[in-house]
């Protein structure tokens, strides 16, 4: 085919809308990947005779099954469940599970296409997937989230296994909801295998996991800053969030000398003048998993403001890190942020600043991390944990922390490879990330010819 046979991005994106009527997320992402690695493989013939875009946004293979469970009250209840297996070009499927009502498969189709180019990016050998349900664990019991990961799972194990599909956390699924739901695999298959990550230590889990999303986040921030001379001491930050990516960018922000003057939920945000220190932050941990309930309790305990319902991107602040969910950042946000001096942005979160945010954050010459750089640290581990499955063996402590620290400076690098642009000192990571991340699959797609 002759290079201006190709069809444009204008005509792809129209494409792909026909066939996913309706699934704005997953047209958002597929967007802003496509619109960097359009311009790349320009004149990369081998790219567009073998549709490699065309296939990587097609996923392989959706499951979609209804959950049944029983409620405390004896009720019968109903939810659906899915897992979208995207792309196994470089490994295994691999990705969260989200349990949350908003989870639909526009929403999961955007995070299975985004973590394929992100666990592509930690160069470790991992596909993309990603899954869950719209079940919401807020409000109900231990007991029902039980009954709930089992019978999610009683249709789930066929479909995973440690060398074909292996599901983690993300929004509502944490350390909880991965013992329930490998207790269950267990059962069903008799077999103990590396089929979840984030498990316990007592069963196969890997140090550090927990902490290596926000940990992570948080070090492509310190390496975008050193490039630059500058560093995260003394900064002002602001984080939404205050689950498991927050809470682990917050330790490791207050580690480095930054000072967290925001955290929020899905009911507002607190705003702490004097800085959320390790000891609060102990509160906010204890508040968040143990007790399961709001931060405005957190405003009483420590006579910081609390703004329900609100966001806290109005809010001064040097540097900004959105863990919370999907479009939490709004152009007029955005705009705002940068107006009130933010410096830099890294996405804890999948996709949380709207495209049009994330463009003029990059025409402010903002350091912008999007996320499948940002937090690829959580994947990384997840990995790796695989890997010490795999051996049956466990790594210390000392051993994952330099691991994580060297996967995220590597990442950081490669972006930088592929953002950078000629007479100018700015990176543009988004594009470095998108290339960097699509070059590794594609290439493996390349070899594998039409399947
Ligand atoms: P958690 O469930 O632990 O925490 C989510 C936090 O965000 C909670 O504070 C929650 O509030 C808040 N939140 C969720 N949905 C909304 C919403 N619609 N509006 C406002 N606030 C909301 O999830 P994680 O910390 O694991 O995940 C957060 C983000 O990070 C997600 O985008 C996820 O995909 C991404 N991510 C997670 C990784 C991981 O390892 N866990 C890895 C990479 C990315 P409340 O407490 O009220 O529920
Ligand atoms: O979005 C993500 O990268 C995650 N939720 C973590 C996935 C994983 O397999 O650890």
């Amino acid at each position: 085919m002759a290079v201006s046979d190709h069809v444009d991005l204008e005509q792809f994106m129209s494409g792909l809308k026909r066939r996913n009527p309706g699934e704005t997320e997953f047209h958002q992402a597929v967007y802003e990947v496509a619109s960097n690695v359009y311009e790349y493989i320009q004149d990369k013939e081998i790219y567009h005779e073998m549709q490699i875009l065309r296939r990587i946004a097609e996923p392989d293979r959706i499951i979609i099954f209804r959950v049944c469970w029983e409620d405390d009250n004896g009720n019968i209840r109903v939810n659906r469940g899915y897992r979208v297996q995207n792309n196994n070009a470089i490994g295994p499927y691999k990705g969260g599970l989200r349990f949350h009502p908003s989870v639909n498969l526009s929403i999961l189709k955007f995070l299975a296409f985004e973590q394929t180019f992100k666990n592509s990016l930690t160069d470790l050998p991992m596909g993309g997937g990603k899954g869950g349900s719209d079940f919401n664990p807020k409000g109900k019991s231990s007991n029902e989230v039980m009954r709930f990961c089992q019978s999610f799972m009683t249709e789930l194990y066929r479909h995973v296994g440690d060398d074909i599909d292996v599901p983690a956390g993300d929004i509502g699924v944490g350390a909880r909801e991965i013992g329930y739901l490998f207790g269950q695999y267990k059962r069903l298959t008799n077999r103990f295998s590396g089929v979840l990550t984030g498990k316990g230590m007592e069963f196969g889990g890997s140090p550090i996991r927990k902490e290596a999303t926000g940990y992570g986040a948080v070090y492509m921030m310190q390496d975008m800053l050193a490039r630059r001379g500058d560093a995260i001491d003394g900064k002002k930050c602001a984080i939404s969030g205050a689950g498991n990516v927050a809470i682990y960018a917050a330790e490791k922000i207050i580690q480095l000398g930054g000072k967290v003057v925001t955290m929020s939920d899905s009911s507002g945000y607190i705003y702490d003048a004097n800085g959320i220190d390790a000891d609060k932050l102990n509160f906010i941990i204890d508040l968040k998993v143990n007790r399961r309930r709001g931060l405005s309790e957190y405003a009483k305990e420590f006579g910081a403001d609390y703004f329900a319902n609100e966001r806290p991107w109005n809010v001064p602040c040097e540097l900004v890190f959105p863990c919370a969910t999907q479009n939490e950042v709004s152009r007029a946000e955005a705009q705002s942020l940068i107006k009130n001096g933010c410096i830099g942005v890294s996405e804890g979160a999948n996709m949380p600043v709207e495209q049009d945010g994330i463009h003029d954050f990059v025409a402010a010459k903002v350091l912008f991390a999007p996320s499948k750089a940002a937090n690829a640290g959580g994947v990384a581990i997840s990995g790796l944990e695989m890997s010490q499955n795999s051996v049956r063996i466990t790594w210390s402590v000392d051993e994952l922390e330099q691991r994580l620290r060297k996967i995220m400076l590597d990442i950081h690098d490669r972006c930088v490879e592929y953002g950078s642009q000629a007479g100018s000192d700015y990176v543009d990571y988004v594009r470095g990330a998108n290339v960097a991340g699509f070059i590794k699959v594609a290439n493996a797609m390349v070899a594998y010819g039409v399947v």
